[in-house]
């Protein structure tokens, strides 16, 4: 899944890609990568990041959804929590919601169940202003695990078939360094729930904090974490870097299927 930021503060690409034109450009270049899966965003979901409204986000997303909608062959996802952003974004042709809310919105679970797009369902406590106030846990694992069991439930009994339900441990949203490994070396125990999962590391602060580097020089552990996670059981890595990240899961695959 490559990463397309239509966001002015995105911690590591944030306006980069403010003009559709450039955007779309950016859409093309991803898939001509590999990107099996394209996810745009309109509002940022770092911590410490400003709440858009919903109008303000779809005037981001709209115009470079509409047209990749007409020119990429792959699916396009939409990372947005607001009801009124995915009703939007399914009409305009979005294949998946990716929502870091876990359809906890009012109305969410309603906008997805009306369709028949995919949705992956984020942990994460707290809002990007507060969740990395000293998160705490018992059992980090079993924590994560209990709540995406009980969102599948949720959606599920509203009518959306397990087939379309992606989970995800959300890294960096409300987990420290300790939480984050943690998550990461037993991601294989969220495989029992039965659904696809997803694991989003690249370019994260866990990786930063391991390596002493910046955000812009975090490809190489960007590239190992995306391994690790594809070798404890993702389905979906969320990547920044696509080429880099294809060629070494190329590598991964074949190896696997030798
Ligand atoms: N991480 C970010 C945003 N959306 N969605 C899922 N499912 N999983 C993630 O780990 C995840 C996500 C944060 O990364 P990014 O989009 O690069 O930054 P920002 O939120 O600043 O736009």
């Amino acid at each position: 899944m490559g990463i397309l930021n239509l966001t002015p503060d995105s911690f590591s690409d944030g306006g980069r890609y403010a003009s559709p034109r450039i955007a779309i450009d950016r859409a093309k270049r991803l898939v001509d990568e590999g990107a099996d899966i394209l996810d745009i965003g309109g509002e940022s979901t770092r911590p410490g990041a400003t709440p858009v409204s919903a109008d303000e986000e779809l005037r981001r997303i709209m115009p470079v959804l509409e047209s990749l909608s007409a020119i990429i062959a792959v699916p396009v996802s939409v990372d947005t929590y607001k009801p009124k952003v995915m009703r939007a974004a399914i009409d305009a042709g979005a294949s998946m919601i990716n929502d870091v809310n876990a359809l906890e919105a009012e109305g969410a679970t309603e906008a997805v169940a009306k369709s028949d797009v995919a949705v992956c369902l984020m942990h994460k406590c707290g809002t990007p202003q507060t969740m990395q106030i000293d998160p705490q846990y018992d059992d980090v694992v079993a924590e994560v695990k209990t709540y995406l069991k009980h969102r599948i439930e949720v959606v599920a009994s509203a009518g959306i078939a397990s087939e379309r339900i992606v989970i995800d441990p959300g890294f960096g949203f409300a987990k420290n360094t300790a939480h984050n490994l943690a998550l990461l070396k037993h991601l294989d125990e969220l495989k029992s729930l039965g659904v696809a999962v997803l694991a989003g590391l690249s370019r994260k602060s866990v990786l930063g904090k391991i390596t002493q580097r910046k955000v812009h020089d975090r490809l190489y552990p960007s590239l190992a974490a995306a391994l690790i996670a594809v070798a404890k059981g993702a389905n979906i890595v969320r990547v920044h870097d696509v080429g880099a990240t294809r060629d070494a899961l190329d590598v991964y695959n074949s190896v696997e299927d030798a």
